[in-house]
């Protein structure tokens, strides 16, 4: 049994650049040449509500980072000129935009909650994320918008076969279907939200992950166990030597006061797990 679970675990001491060449969704591609070509797996869930915050946000950590997190429908005074802002610090210190919607609805629903309203996602997000719930048409609603835009953005799916929530459902046999279901459409399917908040959980999505599949991770914090809301944390080091390729962290940056040197202290702590991970 050992044996056949260090076997299934090859891939973590594949590097990011093996890892772009088989990755076949444009958004992968792009994010596991990004991180090589950086050095940085670390994503910010800039969860501020005021697109100033945001936009500061952006530019003075934008080049410590990947991924720029986003919940668009938590700012207060959102615009399209501000997402033009995004999109030009984003060019300049080059990271990808994941919008965070957790889309969860029928597949008809959800290609307008993607395209329309004032949001418009499918115009600047190379990343958004689904539920499977509702089964596999939402990756296709999805994906038939994505793929006809002719703008050059890599687009992609990520899909929350995890968790970091206390008592969340998704694990276990739900986290195998994920999986499943993504493996059947790994053009348009970016990878996975894996868990920080159990490593052993993370391990066992890992081992089951397409190699061409970027797994993402919130509940990542230095100091804090958890936030007494049901969010929980593990460290940048737990999280990467589990399976995660690129750790998420929230308020332990955008939170300390020192955005700045804390984007460095955990984008120092998530590349070194991963140059231990790949040299294991
Ligand atoms: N987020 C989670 N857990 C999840 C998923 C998303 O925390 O399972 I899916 C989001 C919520 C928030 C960020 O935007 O990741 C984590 O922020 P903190 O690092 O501040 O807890």
């Amino acid at each position: 049994m050992p044996v056949i679970y260090i076997l299934m675990n090859e891939q973590l001491k594949l590097t990011y650049e093996e890892r772009a060449m088989r990755a076949t969704n444009p958004a992968a591609k792009k994010l596991f040449s990004l991180m090589a070509q950086k050095q940085t797996n670390l994503a910010i869930a800039a969860d501020h509500t005021d697109a100033n915050e945001i936009l500061e946000l952006a530019e003075t950590i934008g080049d410590d980072i990947a991924v720029f997190k986003t919940h668009v429908d938590i700012w207060k005074n959102f615009s399209q000129d501000d997402i033009k802002e995004l999109i030009a610090i984003s060019k300049k210190h080059n990271f990808m935009i994941f919008e965070d919607r957790k889309f969860a609805d029928i597949g008809n629903t959800v290609g307008m909650q993607y395209s329309s309203g004032i949001y418009k996602i499918a115009d600047w997000a190379h990343i958004v994320n689904v539920h499977l719930v509702p089964g596999p048409a939402i990756v296709d609603a999805i994906w038939n918008i994505a793929k006809e835009k002719k703008d050059g953005l890599e687009r992609g799916v990520v899909v929350l076969a995890q968790m970091s929530s206390e008592g969340t459902f998704a694990c276990g046999e739900y986290t195998k279907k994920c999986v499943e279901i993504a493996n059947t459409k790994k053009d348009a399917i970016t990878g996975y939200i894996g868990t920080g908040s159990d490593p052993a959980e993370l391990r066992k999505l890992s081992s089951i992950s397409f190699e061409g599949h970027v797994i993402l991770t919130p509940g990542v914090q230095l100091e804090s166990k958890g936030d007494g809301r049901g969010q929980k944390y593990a460290t940048p080091e737990d999280a990467v030597l589990a399976g995660s390729d690129a750790i998420i962290v929230g308020r332990g940056i955008y939170g300390s006061g020192n955005s700045g040197e804390m984007a460095k202290k955990y984008r120092n702590a998530g590349w070194d797990a991963y140059l231990k991970r790949i040299r294991a």
